[in-house]
């Protein structure tokens, strides 16, 4: 289904009475909000293909109705959000669940939604049907010589897949490590996988990045291969100037100053890309800012701080996206949510004076900077991220738009009730 133009703008004309008086508070007083706007509006956050259905837990999966059943469908539903906020722009895919038949096709429909394909993902976690090697005890760090082979080609191919499509890049996250003491030679996994990524970095076309994922734990729980970004910092500078870490925010043990780690990954030029979520425990998959709404601002202060030191572009340079998967909740509206939680945060962000936050520090005045940081944080962006919306011809309300249209209703009617789209 597609939402029609005219929706929108009826919906933004209910609005924009409340809206401009809530925009003109917000900007009073702010001097460079035509620049904050203009940042805002150019900002996308990408969407990954699994997070459109339903995810499991570890139990079981309960189906929300009208979820995609095709590529296709998945892109439709990328470009519902899209049309809704227009920051959604892109949509990362998944091989082999998102393994695209007809390549001209898909590419056709995705720009005719203003999509573009983010960074693709390869997997080596899972057997899949007919495979001949088994990754139980992992795929790069496997002291099998077939196994490995068998998941380098993939990765291979994964590439082979995003060229066809426009992509530039590959996200290796590996679920390799090691569940008990003494079951891996960690020197000799370490050495494995940098082979395997090695070869696949050799098969990356020039423009192409690649994207080293860590995670703490899970599926393995004693080692994990790429545990950290210390791991994945030490891979991706052996590979080369094409090779990044990707930080994934529900890939920390808890308490970790993620912020710390991305200010020193980009004053290194080694942070490539960002997965978007939230968590209490660990690798939760909650959407972005429910819980730690404050450690998001705190790292997307060293975002712009850390690109802005470097000259990099705030939208192109690093790959922004959404990496969660919900079992409670409507996915589209969870994506809205997350897709705004990132935009307001990113506001915050740049309402930072980085001059007067640098002299207090110089003066070790630890009050002044924390005042500072926090009165950005305090302050309510919705209006200039509504506003960013507004110029671009998205809905000033995403979220309500969607309820008022009803549009999970419309899947349901169009694709059934019982439907179960690809991923965990
Ligand atoms: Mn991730």
């Amino acid at each position: 289904m597609q939402i029609e133009k005219y929706k929108i703008e009826e919906h933004n004309q209910s609005l924009l009475k409340e809206h401009q008086r809530k925009l003109n508070f917000v900007t009073a007083g702010l001097p460079n909000a035509e620049t904050i706007l203009r940042k805002l509006a150019d900002f996308q956050v990408a969407i990954p293909s699994w997070a459109l259905g339903t995810g499991g837990t570890r139990f079981a999966r309960f189906s929300g109705g009208g979820e995609p059943r095709s590529l296709e469908e998945k892109i439709e539903d990328v470009g519902l959000l899209h049309a809704l906020n227009r920051s959604s722009g892109a949509i990362s895919l998944h091989i082999p669940w998102d393994i695209p038949r007809n390549p001209t096709a898909i590419k056709a429909l995705a720009a005719q939604f203003g999509l573009r394909f983010d960074a693709m993902n390869s997997n080596t976690f899972q057997d899949q049907p007919g495979q001949k090697q088994s990754y139980k005890f992992g795929s790069l760090q496997n002291v099998r010589k077939d196994v490995r082979r068998q998941a380098i080609e993939h990765n291979i191919e994964v590439i082979r897949y995003g060229q066809e499509l426009g992509s530039d890049s590959l996200t290796v996250w590996l679920a390799d490590g090691s569940c008990f003491p003494g079951q891996l030679n960690f020197r000799q996994a370490f050495q494995n996988t940098l082979e395997g990524l090695q070869e696949i970095y050799a098969a990356l076309p020039a423009d192409w990045k690649m994207f080293v994922e860590y995670k703490a734990f899970e599926p393995n729980f004693y080692s994990t291969t790429v545990g950290d970004w210390g791991q994945s910092l030490l891979y991706a500078s052996k590979l080369g100037p094409k090779a990044y870490t990707l930080v994934d925010l529900g890939h920390h043990l808890p308490n970790a100053n993620i912020e710390q780690i991305v200010a020193l990954l980009l004053m290194e030029g080694k942070l490539g890309g960002f997965h978007f979520n939230d968590s209490k425990y660990g690798d939760d998959d909650l959407t972005v800012g429910s819980i730690k709404p404050y450690q998001l601002f705190l790292i997307f202060n060293e975002l712009v701080d850390g690109m802005d030191a470097r000259g990099m572009d705030h939208t192109r340079d690093l790959g922004w996206m959404i990496d969660a998967s919900h079992n409670v909740k409507d996915p589209l509206e969870d994506l809205l949510q997350s897709v705004e939680a990132i935009m307001l945060t990113y506001a915050q962000a740049l309402l930072v004076d980085r001059k007067q936050l640098t002299a207090a520090q110089q003066a070790n005045d630890i009050v002044a900077a924390q005042e500072l940081l926090q009165s950005c944080f305090r302050t309510d962006t919705r209006a200039l991220v509504a506003e960013a919306r507004l110029r671009t011809g998205a809905a000033l309300d995403p979220l309500k738009l969607y309820r008022s249209e009803k549009i999970r209703e419309h899947l349901i009617k169009e694709r059934g009730a019982g439907t179960v789209a690809t991923g965990l």
